[in-house]
């Protein structure tokens, strides 16, 4: 499968994140990458198309923010990673916020996601692989692109960073395939964390649909979003389904739910899916409380194919290292 990949997003390596009250290694890191190329032979590097898909997803208040977040903290005479402290509890007013801390409050919904020195750089170019995907396929090249990106994105809103995400890849890729007269657009997300970002992000859009899988927000991060009264609202109610499931769930169960989510976006029309791909249901994710094989993520991409639907592959999560790589060949192999 044609698999997009750009050396910069290496330069995205935060040290720490607070989990749980202490520091410990930062899980998005870099060595994730090592272990997806290692189970893929062939790539190709994206295209710089510019910021035009970008900034139709995202704020560009946002994104001045995002470009310039680690400089700022640098100047206010900071070492390492800028991590915000302090955040709104009360629904946002856009204010003229000068001092970064208070930036990385109002741009930021938690302390888990650290502004590194390459953190624009890599998002940057997780994004243009996202892009250049949805390309190759409006191009006529391929009817499937797998975007190996890294930050992942569905966590990002679109004046949001948070869960290691900061640029919204599959929502950036799904509005550039609508554009591009491609839809109606499904986005279909198996990561094991609800994409709050993605939903906010066509909570309200009738065009493009939402279907998550994931584990419970009662138990599990992200919390606030992916309840299964989660609907969508004015013109978009109904285009976002969510699915959340226990923690332990295996297979039996999973598929389903994959079944249900397939059903609700073959009814709703879609003639492209973007899949937001996390291995982080797998058994031994060190983060996550799924429990679902190497063998399951081929199942589950022989699962999916069989909505003969053409359409992107996008990374999120997974952060069992030295199992990633055969997890991400596994899910391709089913898709076929
Ligand atoms: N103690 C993605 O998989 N941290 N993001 C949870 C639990 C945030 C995961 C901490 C997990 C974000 C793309
Ligand atoms: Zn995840």
């Amino acid at each position: 499968m044609l698999t997009i990949y750009s050396d910069h997003q290496m330069n995205h390596a935060p040290l720490r994140e607070l989990n749980n009250g202490a520091w410990m290694d930062y899980a998005e890191c870099p060595e994730r990458l090592v272990s997806v190329l290692s189970s893929i032979d062939t790539l190709t590097a994206p295209q710089d198309h510019g910021t035009a898909a970008i900034e139709a997803v995202h704020d560009k208040a946002y994104l001045t923010f995002l470009r310039n977040a680690h400089d700022e903290w640098r100047e206010a005479g900071r070492e390492g990673d800028a991590i915000g402290y302090a955040f709104p509890i009360r629904a946002r007013r856009r204010l003229d916020h000068t001092r970064i801390d208070a930036k990385l409050g109002a741009f930021g919904f938690d302390a888990a996601s650290p502004i590194a020195a390459g953190t624009w750089d890599a998002a940057y170019w997780s994004a243009q692989c996202a892009i250049n995907a949805v390309k190759a396929i409006h191009a006529g090249d391929t009817h499937r692109a797998f975007a190996l990106c890294r930050p992942p994105g569905h966590h990002a809103g679109a004046d949001y960073y948070g869960g290691y995400c900061y640029l919204n890849n599959a929502a950036i890729a799904a509005r550039q395939a609508h554009s591009l007269g491609l839809g109606p657009v499904a986005v279909l997300d198996v990561d094991y964390h609800h994409g709050n970002g993605t939903q906010d992000i066509f909570y309200n859009d009738p065009e493009v649909m939402f279907a998550s899988i994931h584990a419970d927000p009662k138990s599990d991060y992200p919390y606030f979003w992916g309840h299964a009264d989660e609907c969508g609202a004015l013109d978009g109610l109904g285009t976002t389904v969510n699915l959340p499931l226990p923690r332990g769930t295996q297979w039996d169960q999973y598929q389903p739910a994959l079944a249900q989510a397939l059903d609700a976006i073959t009814r709703f029309g879609a003639k492209f899916l973007v899949i937001s791909y996390g291995a982080d249901t797998f058994a031994m994710d060190p983060i996550s409380h799924f429990a679902l094989t190497t063998d399951d993520m081929q199942a589950m991409g022989i699962q999916v194919a069989q909505a003969g639907l053409p359409g992107v592959i996008v990374m999120e999560g997974g952060y069992r290292i030295d199992a990633l790589g055969s997890n991400v060949a596994a899910f391709l192999s089913g898709l076929g």
